[in-house]
């Protein structure tokens, strides 16, 4: 303090605290002496000349003033000490994270993220990511890198290691968390009884995981080659003349378009990485990379675009990792949510992909019960990978809505429900094949992808089954076999589908998933009967649909089949549900049926300049009339089944683990069993 006025005017007040330092004081009287002696004299002479209570207000200033210094030194030291921790701990982090994206890109069960997209998902990019360990799979001497892989870790063993810490580091996490948040949302790790398709759960590691991947990889076999061959073969045709475009007309060598969006090539693309194409793959992928445009103003058909499009967008980004496939999965998702949009909720059956509008078919304004309850698994999918929980509640909203709808027959469903009202349309007429097939599918699928929580599926699922029993079920002349016909207005028609083939596969995963045991039984029974369908006809091919014989007739098949339907496509069914059967119960002769129909295949419908095609009469081996068109399942279902049933790999996409969607496409099994 400074107050040369109060110095001028006599001595200070006593009451008043003023420390006077003239300029005299300063610089000394005579003269400038800056000795240390001289200055100590000086401050002491000050000092005495000081009232008592000056120096005792000095001196508890002091004191104060020294305590306050030592508190902040104490509490600096601590935000230094934890600072300097915290940068040791950023840089350990920063070392293990090679070891992350060694053992976590990928491959399942880990929900990942796009790394380059956490903009466009600001909560999720708070979210720490799930440690789950990447098992490559397919065929080991075909393996196929992920594009956008860490390599740094290359060894099995180092694998392993890094494996096991994260194992380690996961149990540790999970023993301290009661309760585990996802997006916000705080959730028991142990479900509740809530509803549980409002709730998105986190991924869990599947529990074979460590000794799985010790496992050595299963060698392919003759069978699976003839696969891997007839997949070239197609892909020559599809790449020769076809390239980008939705399907190829092997015949006229041109292709044809649907959606304008390379339909044949996207289907393809988890088929190939099961296979272990590798070279095919990653042509394919740069395709995916620098030509799909999804900016177009084009109609899709939303269920059509949603298993085989966004579906194998989403099984590719799971087996490879590879972050484009998700991205583009996302592009197409959102792109299809205007065909929401209706009065009921009960999406429209088309979507025009550029506009963002959507609109029912021409002439109805009524959508096709498989097709509105068909989309789930890839929707639910998509919420769960990208956190916008938008895809899931918009078809989560349908299934509980066609949950409570009047109009079924002891869980059968009509064909067709109306957008406007949300009611069912043409009452009275119950099938197991087209319009309704995949409503059966997907009740058990959505259950199982869940973690088999949500009660109301399975209720709807058992519900069915025993409707397809009390309604559906009936034998065949003279060989007694069992078939799945359809019931309108009370009238049993002996007519089956070959889409309704998809039965047996899918009522021998409810019994694998511990549903009834006579459901395993009567997919033994059924998958016979499908198998007929292709043995007792002339060019061992299935016809789009049979009649069945109830009586029997001097010289008459089980099979009957009407002109107007003896075509085949190339579809899966069959094929799908042998490699289901044949996965359960290890029975070889369900390996030997599908061999035949794989050489039947390459028998009637090989073309030799490239590709597969449909044809117009499997009556006729002399001329099975080629249709010249191949079908995208063909490549995305049909071949991809063939291989996988002629695996003796269980891990070869695990049942446990994954779930297929209705076109082959796997999705992870978000709790594994
Ligand atoms: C595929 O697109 C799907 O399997 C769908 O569920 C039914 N139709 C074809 C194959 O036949």
């Amino acid at each position: 303090m400074y107050s040369g006025a109060a110095a001028a005017a006599g001595p200070p007040r006593r009451d008043f605290i003023s420390v006077a330092l003239g300029p005299e004081e300063a610089i000394g009287v005579g003269g400038y002496n800056n000795s240390k002696a001289w200055r100590r004299r000086s401050c002491w002479r000050k000092w005495k000349q000081l009232s008592r209570l000056q120096r005792s207000v000095i001196l508890f200033l002091f004191a104060f003033l020294a305590v306050c210094g030592v508190i902040s030194y104490t509490s600096m030291g601590e935000t230094w000490k934890s600072i300097t921790n915290k940068s040791l701990d950023d840089q350990r982090t920063e070392q293990e994270i090679p070891r992350l994206k060694l053992a976590n890109p990928a491959v399942l069960p880990a929900p990942q993220k796009a790394d380059a997209n956490h903009g466009d998902y600001p909560e999720l990019s708070l979210q720490k990511p799930p440690k789950l360990p990447h098992v490559r799979r397919g065929p080991s001497n075909l393996q196929i890198k992920a594009p956008q892989r860490d390599t740094r870790l290359k060894t099995r063993h180092e694998t392993m290691r890094a494996v096991e810490e994260l194992v380690k580091e996961e149990k540790v996490e999970k023993t301290e968390k009661s309760i585990i948040s996802w997006r916000g949302a705080v959730i028991e790790p142990d479900q509740s009884t809530e509803p549980p398709s409002s709730k998105i759960t986190e991924p869990e590691k599947p529990s074979s995981l460590e000794a799985e991947d010790q496992k050595e990889p299963v060698p392919i076999n003759e069978r699976q080659l003839a696969v891997i061959e007839a997949f070239r073969h197609a892909w020559k045709g599809y790449k020769d003349f076809a390239w980008g475009h939705d399907e190829l007309k092997p015949l006229s060598k041109s292709y044809s378009e649907w959606f304008g969006l390379g339909l044949t090539l996207i289907d393809a693309l988890d088929t190939m990485w099961i296979l272990g194409l590798k070279e095919e793959f990653e042509e394919a992928r740069k395709w995916v990379a620098n030509d799909l445009v999804f900016d177009k103003n084009v109609d899709v058909n939303l269920f059509e675009s949603t298993i085989r499009i966004l579906g194998g967008l989403l099984s590719t980004y799971h087996l490879s990792g590879d972050s484009l496939f998700l991205e583009k999965a996302k592009d197409i998702g959102n792109r299809l949510m205007p065909a929401f949009k209706t009065p009921s909720k009960i999406p429209y059956s088309d979507v025009n992909i550029g506009r963002g509008t959507a609109h029912p078919p021409r002439w109805t304004s009524d959508s096709t019960v498989a097709e509105v309850t068909s989309i789930q698994l890839e929707f639910r999918e998509l919420s769960r990978l990208t956190g916008d929980e938008k895809f899931q509640k918009a078809v989560d909203e349908v299934m509980k809505h066609v949950h409570t709808l009047s109009g079924k027959n002891d869980g059968l469903v009509p064909m067709f429900i109306n957008t406007n009202s949300g009611q069912f349309t043409h009452l009275g007429v119950y099938t197991l094949g087209a319009r309704a097939d995949s409503y059966y599918e997907y009740l058990l699928k959505q259950w199982i992808q869940g973690g088999k929580k949500e009660n109301e599926l399975l209720e709807d699922y058992m519900r069915a089954i025993e409707g397809v029993k009390k309604h559906l079920l009936q034998r065949s002349e003279p060989k007694k076999l069992t078939f799945v016909g359809e019931l309108a207005h009370g009238h049993f028609s002996a007519k089956m589908d070959h889409l309704v083939c998809f039965l047996p596969g899918t009522l021998a995963l409810g019994a694998h998933n511990g549903l009834a045991a006579d459901h395993m039984k009567l997919a033994e029974t059924l998958i016979e009967t499908c198998y007929q369908m292709y043995a007792q006809v002339e060019t061992g091919l299935s016809p789009e649909i049979v009649h069945f014989n109830l009586h029997a007739q001097k010289g008459h098949k089980d099979v009957e089949i009407k002109p107007a339907d003896r075509h085949n496509l190339l579809r899966p069914e069959t094929v799908e549900s042998l490699f289901y059967m044949y996965r359960f119960t290890g029975d070889k002769k369900y390996q030997d049926w599908g061999w035949e129909i794989l050489q039947n295949f390459n028998r009637y419908t090989r073309v030799p300049t490239g590709g597969y095609t449909s044809i117009n009469n499997v009556q006729n081996p002399s001329n099975p009339e080629p249709r010249d068109k191949m079908e995208s399942f063909f490549l995305g279902e049909t071949l991809k089944y063939m291989f996988l049933l002629f695996s003796d790999d269980i891990d070869l996409i695990n049942l446990d683990k994954y779930i297929f969607n209705t076109e082959a496409h796997p999705l992870p099994i978000w709790v594994p069993a």
